[in-house]
């Protein structure tokens, strides 16, 4: 049986891939760390699998880190732990780049320690926003070859922990991947991405439990694939022989606006300039304006296909925030 590590366990992309995995037959170590409320809602269905184990852990924290590692001497380790929230890390930048920096690396010197003594592997989660604001030269978007030019704290970071990764697997032959992942999302987002405060809203305001939602920018194009066909993509680099890095997207952009009309005429509730304000706060200080993904050689090395586009995802997303509603509406 394999043993795989997934820090981040219980975000959107750690719940998918726990599924994922135990469904292969791995033994899950699921590293969470403490907070001072349950935050364990997207894993709970998967506290009873006998495979499944969850540890205390935290980015900052190199030494407990090194234990688990050794505690545990994992096949696979995913590192997709972060303060994730891009408009976040303008007002948290020391915290947002500790975690992701120092816990990259942190990582990194664990899977080191260990390779003689286990094959481990390490997947690292880097991010389209990377790319920043730069603008892709291919019609077909941004590859692995794209210039990075990041302009927010988070993805300074995400850029230093991408290269550092790059820096082990050199250094010292570990079979280290970069997942360059462009926007994914789900009925288990976190609902302060837009996506999910949108679904949520088109819900609650359906239901008379809103009336109003209030945006940033509206013209930001995003990639935005299914959080569950990427968790894929991550297993499938580390299936590979030979460590690499690969973009994983789905080809198509579409900006904030057209997701706002997809998820309001699909609720119903026609056009959604009647509900959505704009507020001046909720635009950041740098903004990424525009994001389309070539993931051509994630295509042809990895086998791997996107199965979900734009308009089922919100649609699912949808459909999920009304059924929350809905039962909540029974409960009371
Ligand atoms: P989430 O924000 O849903 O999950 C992040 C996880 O990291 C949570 O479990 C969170 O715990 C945990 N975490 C945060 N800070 C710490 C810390 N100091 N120590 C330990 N754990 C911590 O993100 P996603 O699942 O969406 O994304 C997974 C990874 O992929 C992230 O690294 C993200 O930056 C990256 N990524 C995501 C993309 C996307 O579109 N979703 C695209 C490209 C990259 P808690 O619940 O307690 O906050
Ligand atoms: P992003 O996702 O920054 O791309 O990072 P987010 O959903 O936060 O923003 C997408 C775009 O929507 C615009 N926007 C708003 N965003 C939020 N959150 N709230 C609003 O009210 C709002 N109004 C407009 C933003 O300006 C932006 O242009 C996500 C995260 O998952 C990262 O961790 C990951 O690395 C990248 O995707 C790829």
């Amino acid at each position: 049986m394999k043993t795989a590590i997934i820090t981040g366990v219980n975000g959107q992309d750690g719940s998918y891939l726990s599924e994922l995995l135990l469904k292969k037959g791995y033994r899950v170590v699921g590293l969470k760390r403490r907070t001072s409320t349950i935050s364990t809602g997207r894993i709970d269905h998967l506290m009873g699998n006998e495979n499944f184990v969850l540890k205390y852990h935290d980015l900052h924290d190199a030494s407990c880190t090194q234990r688990i590692m050794d505690e545990f001497l994992p096949d696979e380790v995913y590192n997709l732990a972060a303060q994730s929230h891009v408009a976040v890390s303008f007002e948290l930048p020391d915290y947002t780049s500790d975690g992701i920096c120092r816990g990259t690396l942190n990582l990194l010197n664990a899977v080191r320690s260990i390779h003689g003594r286990k094959d481990c592997r390490f997947y690292q989660a880097s991010s389209s926003e990377m790319f920043g604001d730069s603008v892709p030269k291919s019609q077909a978007g941004f590859n692995e070859d794209s210039p990075l030019q990041p302009v927010s704290p988070y993805a300074v970071a995400k850029v230093y922990a991408h290269h550092m990764t790059q820096c082990y697997r050199k250094a010292y032959g570990i079979h280290a991947s970069c997942g360059i992942l462009f926007n994914h999302e789900s009925p288990r987002r976190g609902e302060t991405f837009v996506t999910r405060k949108i679904t949520m809203a088109a819900a609650r305001i359906k239901h008379g439990l809103q009336k109003n939602l209030f945006l940033g920018n509206l013209d930001a194009k995003r990639d935005w694939g299914h959080a569950a066909d990427y968790v894929e993509a991550m297993w499938r680099m580390l299936q590979r022989d030979t460590p690499d890095d690969y973009v994983v997207a789905t080809g198509r952009t579409h900006s904030i606006r057209e997701f706002l009309t997809e998820v309001f005429d699909y609720a119903g509730l026609g056009g959604w300039e009647k509900y959505v304000g704009i507020d001046s706060r909720l635009f950041r200080a740098n903004e990424v304006p525009y994001l389309l993904g070539d993931s051509t050689k994630a295509r042809e090395v990895l086998g791997w296909e996107p199965k979900h586009d734009m308009r089922s995802l919100a649609q699912s997303m949808f459909r999920s925030d009304e059924a929350m509603i809905r039962s909540a509406q029974v409960a009371y």
